[in-house]
């Protein structure tokens, strides 16, 4: 921990990326791994416009349940402590994977969203935004009123492309980076598992806080293998001594 806090406290720009284990200490299942929602729902016939097309319905319970579940918990330690690092880099700069929304209810302000955002809806055909407080029943998909399109949560599934100026944005402040946070993802999903390792190219110092190893961990400077929601806050405690 002195270590990383020592190197830590000489740095400028931190970019922090995160992935659903942030939000596992919250009570949101992750992807994958035994405890992961896909465990149970495979991906590939969940999250793709595929699996939309063939069968709208069981897609829209999925995210139905999934909304459910993520209105009934709030953040932890660990968005928190990440909340708190604005105020202690002079650019900082959080970019996430997780489409539940618990960074910005944890105050969190600079976010990337590169996944999208599970409580927005808009049209399958035309991207218009459809109102997000009306429930959708997966019985009667409403459509859109400009063209009649399907209404499909506003998350990026496989196979889509992400919204050009975030990623855009989002690997121009990871190569500007000087300190680099990988949090609680597998780190095997693109483009966002290259963000790191454009970081550690560009001379960042690559953090992996990850309960378990990842692709990743073998070129980061410093691995951490403790629950997120531990780990930060004793880093963000230990940097603030240190200033
Ligand atoms: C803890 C912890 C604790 C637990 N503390 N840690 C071959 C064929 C077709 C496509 C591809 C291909 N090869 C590559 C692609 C591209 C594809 C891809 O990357 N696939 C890989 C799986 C190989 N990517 C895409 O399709 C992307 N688009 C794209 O590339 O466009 C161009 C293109 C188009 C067409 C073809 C090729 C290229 C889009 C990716 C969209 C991902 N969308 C999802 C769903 C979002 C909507 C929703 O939520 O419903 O995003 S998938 C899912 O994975 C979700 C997540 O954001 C994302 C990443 O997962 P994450 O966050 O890392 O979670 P987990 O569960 O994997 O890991 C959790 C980690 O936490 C674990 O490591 C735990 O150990 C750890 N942990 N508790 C600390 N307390
Ligand atoms: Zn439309």
């Amino acid at each position: 921990m002195d270590q990383i806090i020592n190197v830590a406290r000489n740095c400028k720009r931190c970019v922090v990326l995160t992935g659903a284990g942030i939000s596992a200490e919250s009570g949101v299942p992750t992807f994958r791994g035994k405890e992961g929602l896909w465990g149970k729902f495979k991906p590939e016939e969940l999250a793709t416009m595929e699996a939309f097309m063939a069968n709208p319905k069981i897609v829209w319970e999925w995210y139905n349940w999934r909304r459910q579940l993520i209105s009934e918990v709030k953040p932890n330690p660990g968005h928190y402590a990440i909340a708190e690092m604005e105020n202690i880099f002079d650019n900082f700069v959080l970019i996430t994977q997780n489409v539940d929304d618990l960074h910005r209810i944890a105050k969190s302000n600079n976010i990337l969203e590169l996944h999208g955002n599970i409580s927005r809806n808009k049209c399958l055909k035309c991207s218009e935004p459809f109102p997000d407080d009306q429930e959708i029943s997966p019985e009667e998909i409403p459509s859109c009123s400009k063209c009649g399109g399907q209404i499909r949560p506003d998350v990026v599934w496989f196979g889509e492309m992400l919204n050009a100026a975030t990623i855009q944005k989002a690997f121009d402040e990871s190569s500007k980076a000087d300190l680099f946070l990988s949090i609680g993802t597998s780190a095997i999903v693109q483009p966002a598992a290259s963000l790191p390792v454009e970081a550690k190219r560009s001379q960042a110092t690559l953090i992996e806080i990850n309960v378990n190893s990842t692709p990743l961990t073998s070129i980061a400077d410093f691995f951490v293998p403790e629950p997120s929601g531990e780990f930060l806050p004793k880093l963000v405690e230990g940097l603030k001594d240190k200033v």
